[in-house]
């Protein structure tokens, strides 16, 4: 055994003894992964579905994502992974650990965007996760538990390939039409998964001994603060409606402004109504029309119907609720005044979940030893990890993102940040690893 892998044993049976409580200090040098690396590939990934912005736009199930995800699995396979597609159309990297009854630990992320997103929301935690298999193999190190690397399918879509793990991906579900165009049934048939047999990816509590989540914040707090490392506390709930306004399209020259059912103004008046309302109520809740349509479409006819998107988050469930009671009534009202009717059709519900305070004192002890600074903080975006919360103990290590801009082509993470993020990643995996079994 050469004289690194040897330390890199050491610093296992440390952390081992560490986790026990043994304040021990690591021998250097600590175990870390290859940030040049990690950040050429980010680079390479940015290629696929590049805009003109500077950003990109790979939304799940398009080419863009198909090859990109093509890459990745070509990333896991020099990793030392053993790479697998799942009926749910997740990329699944496994390596076996030395006590096979143990439960797998599990680390992943995304690498679909949204359209006109940035290089980092997903990808960081993808290779972030790869890299650290990669840095395991390459110092013949193996886990006690079994790993699993797991790349989600359409995360942007509600978690799509992380709700099919904990069986939750319904076959209204998989109707629906995706930002790719193709409904999630056929976009599932076209990164290779198998959506008839979709029960199959089903894993149930105690497959899983602990789930790890690399991520960029996505907000401002780590950036502004000059923190290092983010300790995810909890990641909000998230309920999305698609919202019908039913007005009456006539002759814009010929109809008096008394006699109109016009659905857009009610759809503006709509979303003014939404902001109020969730405005006023004291908290960190949000709300968000993030797409409008008004058919048909014409200047010269007056809107008959108007689709629009219609998003809640909060870290409280029972909130979120209230506030979509408040605003449907408001609706009702609204909509009755102009002799308009409204529909709200919910088509994703994300449970709040808090991650596990085991795995946060890890994360917050690996960061310490590393010399990095962190603190705890609330999750406004959400993360495959929620749904793996419901399976598992998770974890969640942010890492800043500049100027808090995220689902942006000016989304940034500096590489030295990111180097760091994999870090904790790599050393919070050791500490799990060496516990529990
Ligand atoms: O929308 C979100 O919060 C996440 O980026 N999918
Ligand atoms: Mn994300
Ligand atoms: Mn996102």
């Amino acid at each position: 055994m050469n004289r690194r892998d040897f330390n890199f044993q050491l610093v296992a049976a440390l952390s081992a003894l560490a986790v026990r409580g043994e304040a021990v200090s690591f021998p250097q040098p600590q175990p870390r992964v290859n940030g040049k690396r990690l950040n050429e590939q980010l680079r390479s990934l940015s290629r696929f579905g590049k805009n003109a912005e500077g950003g990109v736009s790979r939304m799940g199930y398009t080419d863009a994502d198909r090859d990109a995800r093509l890459y990745v699995m070509q990333l896991m396979r020099t990793a030392k992974l053993e790479v697998s597609v799942d009926a749910a159309g997740n990329i699944l990297g496994r390596r076996a650990g030395r006590e096979a009854t143990l439960p797998t630990l599990m680390m992943g992320s995304h690498i679909d965007s949204v359209p006109q997103g940035g290089n980092y929301d997903g990808d960081v935690g993808s290779l972030g996760a790869i890299e650290v298999a990669q840095t395991l193999a390459e110092r013949n190190f193996e886990l006690r538990h079994p790993l699993e690397v797991m790349i989600f399918q359409y995360e942007e879509g509600g978690l799509t390939g992380s709700r099919a793990i904990i069986g939750e991906l319904t076959k209204e579900n998989l109707e629906v039409v995706s930002t790719s165009g193709k409904t999630i049934r056929d976009g599932i048939k076209f990164i290779g998964g198998d959506p008839d047999r979709i029960q199959s990816v089903r894993r149930k509590r105690g497959d899983i001994a602990a789930y790890l989540e690399l991520h960029i914040e996505q907000g401002g707090v780590l950036d502004r603060e000059k923190i290092d490392i983010g300790v995810v506390e909890g990641i909000v709930g998230i309920r999305d409606w698609e919202v019908t306004i039913q007005g009456f399209a006539n002759h814009a020259g010929t109809t008096p402004m008394d006699q109109r059912k016009d659905a857009l103004v009610v759809a503006a008046k709509f979303i003014l109504a939404v902001n109020r309302i969730v405005t006023e109520k004291p908290g960190k809740q949000v709300g968000t029309v993030g797409r409008i349509e008004a058919s048909p479409g014409a200047p010269n006819v007056v809107p008959g119907r108007v689709r629009l998107s219609l998003e809640l988050r909060d870290l409280d469930a029972t909130k979120i609720e209230s506030l979509f009671q408040t605003i449907r009534a408001e609706a009702r009202r609204i909509g009755k005044e102009h002799g308009t009717e409204f529909t709200f059709q919910e088509y994703n519900i994300n449970n709040p979940a808090p991650t596990d305070s085991e795995v946060r004192r890890m994360i917050s002890e690996a960061a310490t030893e590393l010399g990095l600074s962190s603190k705890e903080m609330p999750s406004g975006a959400g993360h495959d990890a929620q749904s793996i919360a419901r399976l598992a103990p998770i974890g969640m290590i942010f890492v800043p993102s500049v100027r808090g801009i995220s689902h942006s082509p000016k989304e940034l993470s500096r590489p030295k940040d990111i180097e760091s993020g994999a870090n904790v990643l790599l050393r919070t995996l050791l500490k799990l690893d060496a516990v529990g079994g």
